[in-house]
Parts: structure tokens; C-alpha cells; sequence
């Protein structure tokens, strides 16, 4: 039998068969021990071989991953945490404030998503909240975005009668929604999966975050052809490792530039001589948020706020 995980707890996995049966799973020990670094053996999103046990199910294979996204912890622990496999795409739901998303989380979330060959969405949420100011800033910040390819949306999951011109980015693929806790994934989830009624929690009146209501990935159906991945919020988003002269690759609107400095890819856009990446900025071709995330990726600076 072969089945796709639909949500781990770590101790237990809901698989959908390919019979479309439910069935609740359990790996055997060796599975475990055969794993690496990575924390959790079988994701959210994996297919996996399955030989019945009673009314249960044993998880005797991962096939092999089209693609995966890795949750690296920021602290120095080593540990990092498969979030989803074989995804089509990953949609980072922020917000300006109820709570706070600084840039640099999104910048870190992106970087990482093009480390790992999956196209992005960038959806700021709870427009309801915003004042014109902020609407323009929002609209602003866009821009910078769609510049370099991703599609972003501003919306207000509470007061928006439909969301269709989202949903249609959703259809037909395999989406994975991340951000910080209370930016309103699961209120989304319910929106596309009324059935699913995924608890949610109002953010908490004195830090203005979210309280972690959502605690394991979980996936759901909206059809046939469409699923989404609702996740638990992130506090922080650290870099996998990779190398600084790698960074810059993973920028769109940098990846060409970077072959014109003089040092080629040695270039680090720092202080170099002839630096493409640099003149572009002071032409106004990059963003001077982007390229200070940049930065903070290339000299190691705080990864939290
Ligand atoms: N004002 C306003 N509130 C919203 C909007 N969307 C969601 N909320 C509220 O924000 C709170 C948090 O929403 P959740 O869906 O639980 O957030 P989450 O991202 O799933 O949070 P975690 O599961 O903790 O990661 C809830 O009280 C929602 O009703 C919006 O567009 N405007
Ligand atoms: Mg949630
Ligand atoms: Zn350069």
C-alpha cells in the first residue's frame, strides 16, 4: 500500500491511503534510527509504503522526496526539522502589526524557499487593521516583491467576502502557508477548508502575538487537486547552512547582476571593487531592504527580528 502523510505528531502519522482511506500509522524503530540530522524521519507530505498492523497502519519506506523545506533552528543546536516534502509552492501570510513581521523574516523565508527550488507567495494579511499609511507602505513593500516575481496580495481574512483572485494561485497545487504565530494561517485554512475547523486563538492583548494555537503541520484537501499545508507559527526563521558567496544566488534580482562583478562569484557585495550588485543598488534596481537583509544574511547579524 502507498499513502501521503497527512499530519505527524512525531509518535503517529494520519496517512491518506491510495485507496482514500485514513489511516492512523506508526514507523517502525529502524526508520527512525536511520535518520540524520533531521529530527523527524517522515513529514508532512511524504509518500510512504505502508503494510496494515490491525486497524492500523506500519510506515515501512519514505519514497524519495521531490523537494522538501527544512525549519533550521537559529540557536546553534544542529537541529532542523523537515516542515513539509513534495510541495508545489509556499505561501508566507504576514502581517504589519497583530503581530509584527519585520522584513528580514520575510527575506530569510524566501531566501530559504529559493535554497530549496520552491516558488513563493507573499500574502500580507489583516488589512482591516492598517491605516492608510500603513495600506500605501504595504502597497510599497509589494512592489519591491513583485519586482523580483513573487505574487503578493493584501487582504483581510475576516472582512474580504472572497479571496478569490488567491485561491486562484492555489488551485491545482500542493501549498504549504507559513508565518509567525496569529498572522491568521489556520483562519486561511478554514476559509479554503470550511470542513477542517482548525482551531484558532486570538493574538495575546499584551505582546500583540500569537499564543502557538496550531502545534503539528497538517495537511488538507480543498479538492481533488488541491491541498494546503496549515503549520505551526515560526518565531523565528534561521538560515540552513550554506555559503556567503551562495546568498546572492539565492536573491532573484541579484542572480544575473552577480556575473558582472569584477570578482565574479567571489564577489560578496560587501566592499569589493567594480561590484554590479552594488551600482545596481545605487541605481535604484535593488531594494535597499532587500540588500540590507543581505547583509544581515552575509555578516551573520541577528537572525530574530
Ligand atoms: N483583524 C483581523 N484579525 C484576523 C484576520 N485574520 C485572522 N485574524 C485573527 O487573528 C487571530 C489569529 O489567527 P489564527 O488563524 O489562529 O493564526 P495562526 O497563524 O494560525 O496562528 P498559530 O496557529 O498560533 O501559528 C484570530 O483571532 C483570527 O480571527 C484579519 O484579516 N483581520
Ligand atoms: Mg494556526
Ligand atoms: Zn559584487
Amino acid at each position: 500500500m502507498i499513502g501521503r502523510v497527512l499530519k505527524s505528531t512525531g509518535s503517529w502519522y494520519q496517512v491518506l491511503t491510495d485507496q482514500g482511506v485514513m489511516l492512523e500509522c506508526r514507523t517502525r524503530g529502524k526508520l527512525r534510527l536511520e535518520e540524520s540530522k533531521e529530527t523527524n524521519p517522515v513529514a508532512v507530505g511524504d509518500l510512504v509504503l505502508l503494510e496494515p498492523d490491525g486497524e492500523k497502519g506500519i510506515i515501512t519506506e519514505v519514497q524519495p522526496r521531490k523537494n522538501h523545506i527544512v525549519r533550521q533552528s537559529t540557536r546553534k543546536t544542529g537541529h532542523s526539522h523537515v516542515l513539509a516534502s513534495n510541495i508545489d509552492q509556499a505561501l508566507l501570510l504576514v502581517t504589519l502589526i497583530q503581530p509584527r513581521t519585520s522584513l528580514g523574516f520575510v527575506d530569510r523565508f524566501l531566501v530559504t524557499c529559493e535554497a530549496f527550488g520552491i516558488p513563493q507567495i507573499l500574502v500580507f494579511n489583516k488589512r482591516d487593521l492598517l491605516d492608510q499609511e500603513a495600506i500605501d507602505w504595504c502597497y510599497d513593500v509589494m512592489a519591491v516583491y513583485q519586482k523580483i516575481g513573487i505574487s503578493t496580495f493584501l487582504i483581510s481574512l475576516t472582512e474580504d467576502e472572497d479571496i478569490k483572485s488567491l485561491e486562484q494561485y492555489l488551485s491545482g497545487k500542493i501549498t504549504l502557508i507559513a508565518g509567525h504565530s496569529g498572522t491568521g494561517k489556520s483562519t486561511l485554512l478554514n476559509r479554503l477548508v470550511p470542513s477542517a475547523h482548525q482551531v484558532t486563538a486570538e493574538v495575546s492583548g499584551s505582546t500583540m502575538k500569537g499564543v502557538h494555537t496550531t502545534t503539528f503541520a497538517e495537511m488538507f484537501a480543498v479538492d481533488d487537486q488541491t491541498m494546503i499545508i496549515d503549520t505551526p507559527g515560526v518565531k523565528e526563521w534561521g538560515l540552513m547552512d550554506m555559503n556567503k558567496g551562495e546568498i546572492s544566488d539565492y536573491f532573484p534580482e541579484m542572480r544575473e547582476k552577480r556575473l558582472n562583478c569584477k570578482f565574479g562569484s567571489k564577489c560578496l557585495h560587501l566592499e569589493e571593487p567594480k561590484c554590479a550588485i552594488r551600482e545596481s543598488l545605487e541605481h535604484g534596481e535593488i531594494s535597499i531592504s532587500r540588500f540590507e537583509s543581505y547583509l544581515s544574511m552575509v555578516l551573520g547579524g541577528d537572525n530574530r527580528k
